[in-house]
């Protein structure tokens, strides 16, 4: 395999790491690529040299293809990985690697541009008699429209963003009544997230399983699948669970859903790793619903039970090497999960809690990976998306991959910024994770929150009732009588502790007009509006969702009262510290 013999890695954190892991088993060698804010970043570290970007945000650095390039002819790199997100899944992007005689460790451009439209990939499935759910095939030019196909296909229906994805610019309409709101609203979402208006429709299926399909294609016509991963567990379409085999999935419906797949990905004229994402409906039918056209995030389960490195045949395909396994010599053993630990505040609406990770101890063992890029003292920041690590477990069984999920998630011990551990021990520990039910509603419950906020506050219960006393947080070990005890230690507070409490309060309370404001704690746009000027609000309400890096956040009130100002519409960039509303 002479190739190529040096990658450059367009991306930054776990999964820049991953592809250097690769590259080293390989005897390749590796380039990195830093932004200013990543000059100490791990993954500059794991490659054989690193290069400067420049800029901060990604805008100004992993996004501008001139300097990934100049960064790639400085070092001498042939060929380019982009990893997921940033250019990733951008034709452009490739088409000007390659016409710049660096090889693209990735699928053909025009693959990429035939699933970036949603209608004309529904259009080439329909052709090639893959399964795609019931609805349109082209744009939809009117509310009419709508109203005439849920006389025909039946109510309720969804409107998604033709040039969409993942969820984004996706409004279901239940009746006639709600077409015209549900219509224009996709439209303006869809302008605001992907520059284009275009919106069609789908029948909506209720309580559904999102059961995606990995494929591998090589150059020689060879394509295979990997089984499926389900990563029905997710959060305003962030996945934060996925697992492999499904436990929807029987033998001969991996086969079929596995058939499914390998037809769609040569009627792409698909080259390289990727993945058909698919909905399974309560009723057994399985329906094409997307494909993504890069490595995801998730890969990572179906490695554990195939033992494929898929970095690697993503690596000796790009080199036109063929395929190193046919589809009969693919065993799935055992049962894979992980867990997306993310820098998020689950009391807050899952908020990104970006910060200074002061402690750091990862989880091993039997059966047990992790991919990372942070280490004790590492930043979080705000600029970028807000994973710390990916948790990977494999069983023997599913029952035996929870047992270990759980004990690995014990082991993790993360301080300095609040992180998903202890929602994920809430979740696993659910008994609707465990009967593997699709736990619609349970993410976001009140008694999973419940449930967290116990985990996470341990010992807390140990303070309550003694006046005078706050915990200082530290856990000890103490020993009685040869005995090892972890104890949180009581602190007696000074007399005047509680006086300065409340001043600290006071003064925060004496903004005046201030405390009335609802303010974007993010830079981003705003997605939906959730209240009009006159609503009364409780404590706690969705106002407005804004989207920033690629995540949806909760604006929630402070307080309860009327919306008397509202400052923003849907579609609208806000800036960190922005008034949304005013609630008086
Ligand atoms: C759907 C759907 C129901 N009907 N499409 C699209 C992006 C992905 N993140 C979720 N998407 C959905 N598309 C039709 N026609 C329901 C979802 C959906 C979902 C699907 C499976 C598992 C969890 C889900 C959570 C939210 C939305």
């Amino acid at each position: 395999m002479a190739a190529f013999t040096k990658v450059l890695v367009a991306n930054r954190g776990e999964i820049a790491i991953r592809v250097f892991r690769t590259l080293r088993d390989m005897s390749l060698g590796s380039v990195a690529v830093y932004s200013d804010v990543d000059r100490g970043a791990l993954h500059t570290g794991f490659a054989d040299e690193a290069f400067a970007l420049g800029g901060s945000t990604a805008a100004e650095s992993y996004l501008v293809v001139e300097k990934i390039l100049e960064a790639a002819k400085r070092a001498g790199a042939e060929a380019i990985h982009p990893g997921y997100g940033f250019l990733a899944e951008n034709a452009g992007f490739a088409r000007v690697c390659e016409a710049a005689g660096l090889v693209w460790i990735g699928p053909p451009p025009a693959a990429i541009e035939l699933m970036g439209s949603k209608t004309a990939a529904r259009r080439a499935m329909q052709v090639a008699g893959v399964p795609i759910i019931p609805g349109t095939t082209d744009p939809v030019g009117s509310a009419e429209e709508v109203v005439e196909l849920g006389r025909e296909i039946g109510w309720p229906l969804l409107i998604k963003a033709a040039a969409g994805g993942g969820g984004k610019g996706m409004e279901v309409v239940r009746s006639p009544a709600e077409a015209q709101r549900a219509f224009e609203t996709a439209r303006r979402q869809g302008l605001a997230y992907f520059a284009n208006p275009a919106v069609y429709v789908e029948r909506y299926l209720e309580d559904p399983r999102h059961v995606e399909v990995q494929v591998l294609a090589d150059a020689h016509g060879n394509v295979i699948h990997l089984g499926e991963r389900d990563c029905t567990i997710q959060r305003r379409h962030q996945k934060l669970v996925e697992e492999t085999p499904s436990p929807a999935v029987d033998e001969k419906l991996r086969e079929r859903i596995g058939r499914i797949a390998v037809d769609a990905a040569r009627a792409a004229g698909y080259r390289s790793a990727g993945t058909i994402e698919g909905l399974l409906a309560p009723d057994g039918s399985y329906y094409f619903m997307e494909m993504n056209t890069r490595i995801q995030v998730e890969h990572t389960v179906t490695e554990m039970v195939t033992g494929v490195d898929i970095v690697r045949e993503q690596i000796r395909i790009a080199a036109g090497e063929p395929l190193e396994l046919a589809q009969e010599d693919v065993r799935l053993q055992g049962h894979a999960i992980e867990c997306r630990i993310n820098a998020e505040d689950v009391s807050k609406g899952f908020l990104p809690a970006p910060g200074t990770i002061a402690v750091y101890r990862e989880p091993s063992g039997p059966g047990v990976r992790v991919d990372s890029a942070v280490t004790a003292g590492s930043e979080i920041s705000p600029l970028y998306d807000p994973m710390i690590a990916k948790l990977i477990v494999l069983g023997a069984d599913r029952e035996h991959a929870i047992g270990r999920m759980l004990r690995a998630l014990s082991e993790f011990e993360i301080g300095g910024v609040e992180t998903l551990i202890g929602f994920h021990r809430a979740l696993l520990a659910h008994p609707c994770f465990a009967a593997g039910a699709t736990c619609l509603g349970i993410v976001e419950s009140e008694q999973l929150a419940e449930q967290v906020e116990k985990l996470s506050h341990q010992a807390t219960n140990l303070a309550s009732g003694s006046d005078g006393a706050r915990l200082d947080g530290q856990v000890r070990q103490i020993e009685v009588d040869g005995r090892r005890f972890e104890v949180r230690v009581l602190e007696p507070e000074p007399p005047w502790a509680e006086l300065a409490r409340r001043r600290a309060e006071r003064v925060r309370g004496r903004r005046g007009a201030g405390d009335e404001v609802v303010v974007s704690p993010m830079q981003g746009t705003v997605l939906k509006v959730e209240v009009a000027e006159g609503d009364e609000v409780e404590p706690g309400q969705v106002v407005a969702v804004v989207e920033a890096m690629k995540m949806e956040n909760e604006i929630t009130a402070h307080r309860a009262g009327t919306v008397s100002e509202l400052a923003i519409a849907s579609g609208e960039p806000v800036s960190a510290g922005q008034p949304i509303c005013v609630i008086s």
